[in-house]
């Protein structure tokens, strides 16, 4: 039997149980569960919510102001080292200009499949950018229950803008405007967490880390995820637990709950905070650091009531030109080096390397 080759259309379909490729083994369904009714356990601890305004260009830099910037890097220190994420408020980012990014995404993904098929991306011949599916590429055959839309956002000059929807009209406009805006938030954010680890005055050191010192600009990805309503959110995920290879990662989404973070030995999920962004640690962020920050493992659930769109901006230094090491900084006698050098190409081909051989093993028997 042929399986749609979209999430999208096995959802539209109408079936009460899932095809077997997206059950997922028994331990990892031990606590999965419908994301709607596990958002509604208040119980569960709170991602913190940091404002970075302080940040953001402003007139005077009086007493007044260098207080509240040391509370704002100490408040975002905390969170990139005790749980790897934080919602960001004060970002600067208009709403209005989220609210178009949404509109767009979304009136893409209200087209018919069919029309999306224009833009297919095809992995197996090394397109990446694109309309695809995560179709099973390991020996265990196993499926997410999701559908994306994936490009290239900034530098504008390596942007392919024929690989971006021409519907609906806004979609360039706004996307790019916002990738504009994301990368001067990432910007703010590098320089607050360098001073995180290295005092006031060093706030200039990640990303001139992972720029070659501005002779390369870091590049942003855009993914947006659109996870049809599934019928058996118990058995199945959107997007399988694992960590982010980027510096950081930007998330926005449509209001319906989904997104899980490891803290604490507890999946813990994402509340809804308006008008926020979250932002994840990844793994190049986590190397810089040594080890001080945290690159967050994180799953997208799904659930019966409601579509869930996200879209994920991944922060990446370039793949060749920049060595990912820790900061000599924050290497001693005490805390040594807990990574070896390795560019961003070779980090993610190791990771996907290491995954094929895990899933290669026969599964753990029950
Ligand atoms: C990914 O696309 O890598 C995610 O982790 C998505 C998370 C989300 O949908 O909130």
């Amino acid at each position: 039997l042929q399986l749609p080759a979209r999430v999208e259309a096995l959802s539209l379909s109408g079936l009460s149980a899932i095809p077997p490729e997206y059950v997922r083994p028994a331990d990892e369904r031990a606590d999965l569960g419908d994301a709607f009714d596990l958002a509604r356990d208040h119980t569960a601890p709170r991602i913190p919510v940091v404002d970075i305004s302080p940040f953001l260009p402003l007139a005077d830099d009086d007493k007044q102001q260098q207080r509240i910037n040391s509370e704002c890097v100490e408040a975002a220190r905390a969170a990139a080292a005790d749980w790897g994420v934080m919602h960001i408020a004060g970002h600067g980012i208009p709403a209005d200009l989220m609210d178009r990014l949404r509109a767009a995404g979304a009136a893409f993904f209200a087209l018919p499949i069919h029309a999306k098929e224009a833009y297919a991306n095809d992995p197996a011949a090394g397109r990446l950018q694109g309309y695809g599916s995560r179709l099973a590429t390991n020996a265990s055959g196993q499926r997410e229950w999701e559908d994306y839309l994936f490009h290239l956002l900034h530098p504008d000059a390596l942007a392919d803008h024929a690989l971006w929807p021409a519907h609906p009209p806004d979609y360039v406009a706004a996307t790019r405007e916002f990738g504009r805006r994301i990368r001067e938030v990432a910007s703010a954010l590098l320089a607050i967490l360098s001073a995180g680890l290295l005092g006031p005055g060093r706030g200039d050191a990640l990303e001139k880390e992972l720029t070659r010192a501005g002779d390369d600009d870091l590049r942003l990805q855009l993914k947006i995820n659109y996870y049809p309503r599934c019928p058996q959110p118990e058995l199945a995920v959107g997007v399988e637990a694992h960590t982010d290879v980027s510096a950081l990662s930007f998330i926005l989404h449509n209001g319906v709950p989904g997104l899980q973070v490891r803290h604490a030995g507890r999946w813990v999920t994402a509340r809804d905070e308006p008008g926020t962004i979250i932002v994840h640690v990844g793994d190049a962020l986590e190397i810089l650091s040594n080890g001080r920050y945290t690159s967050v493992l994180h799953r997208g659930l799904v659930n019966r009531e409601a579509v869930r769109v996200s879209w994920v901006v991944f922060c990446e230094p370039p793949p060749d030109a920049v060595l990912l090491r820790p900061l000599p900084d924050l290497v001693t006698t005490d805390q040594p080096a807990r990574f070896t050098p390795r560019t961003f190409k070779q980090h993610l081909d190791r990771k996907l390397f290491k995954k094929h051989q895990r899933q290669l093993l026969p599964p753990p028997s029950h």
